[in-house]
């Protein structure tokens, strides 16, 4: 049997600190250089699209109301009902840039819910794994110079809530023992070239 091929990043850190930008920023540049054939798809979790999908977009905008382990489960679902096609991708050769996946599930149940830990962890066990995990981290003076929670577009974004869910970042950051995954802290607090001048150059040393 082939051993799959592709490789599959993936950029987690707290609601605005800039994932989406630097993995679509890092997409379009890729592609542009004809990285990989171009073969480099950019993943979104949670995945709005499907039927599961809608109901994490209708709670994440207060619309209806979950019991936090159903909640916990239905972002661990939404990520299920993709396994299959990511590991086909995979196995195709892609290179994934992805935004968000069970670290996320993980962390904002705990800082959010205040759902078991090792409860959260185990529902995302046996999904295909990132290669390496990026985290866009961002300074308390920049946080507060940004004052990104004003808006409180979604549930979750709450000043203090996004702390505490940067704490459990940082805690998988040190001790992944869930995963093969390699860690990478990047400053996220310069201009969106900038951070993706960082991404782009730690991405070519890989
Ligand atoms: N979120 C995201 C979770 O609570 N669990 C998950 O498994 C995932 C993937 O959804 N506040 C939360 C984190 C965010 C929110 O994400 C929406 P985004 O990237 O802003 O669309
Ligand atoms: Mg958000």
């Amino acid at each position: 049997m082939n051993k799959p091929t592709g490789r599959f990043l993936l950029l987690e850190g707290r609601d605005k600190s800039g994932k989406t930008t630097q993995c679509e920023l890092l997409v379009d540049r890729l592609v542009q250089e004809g990285y990989n054939q171009g073969k480099v798809l950019y993943i979104h979790f949670p995945i709005r699209t499907t039927a599961i999908g809608q109901m994490l977009d209708q709670y994440l905008k207060g619309e209806i109301e979950l019991a936090p382990q159903v909640s916990h489960l239905l972002f661990s679902a939404n990520r299920w009902e993709h396994a299959k096609q990511i590991q086909q991708w995979l196995d195709e050769g892609y290179l994934l840039v992805m935004d968000r996946y069970c670290y996320s599930g993980e962390v904002f149940s705990v800082a959010a819910l205040n759902l078991d830990r090792h409860w959260c962890h185990t529902t995302d066990v046996g999904l295909p794994m990132p290669d390496q995990v990026f985290y866009l981290d961002l300074t308390e003076e920049e946080l507060a110079k940004r004052n990104v929670y004003a808006k409180h577009e979604e549930r979750y974004e709450v000043q203090e809530l996004q702390e505490r869910a940067h704490q459990e970042f940082l805690r998988l950051a040190q001790s992944d023992t869930s995963s093969c995954s390699q860690w990478k802290l990047l400053d996220a607090s310069g201009t969106p070239e900038q951070v993706h001048q960082l991404l782009y150059q730690e991405f070519k040393q890989l």
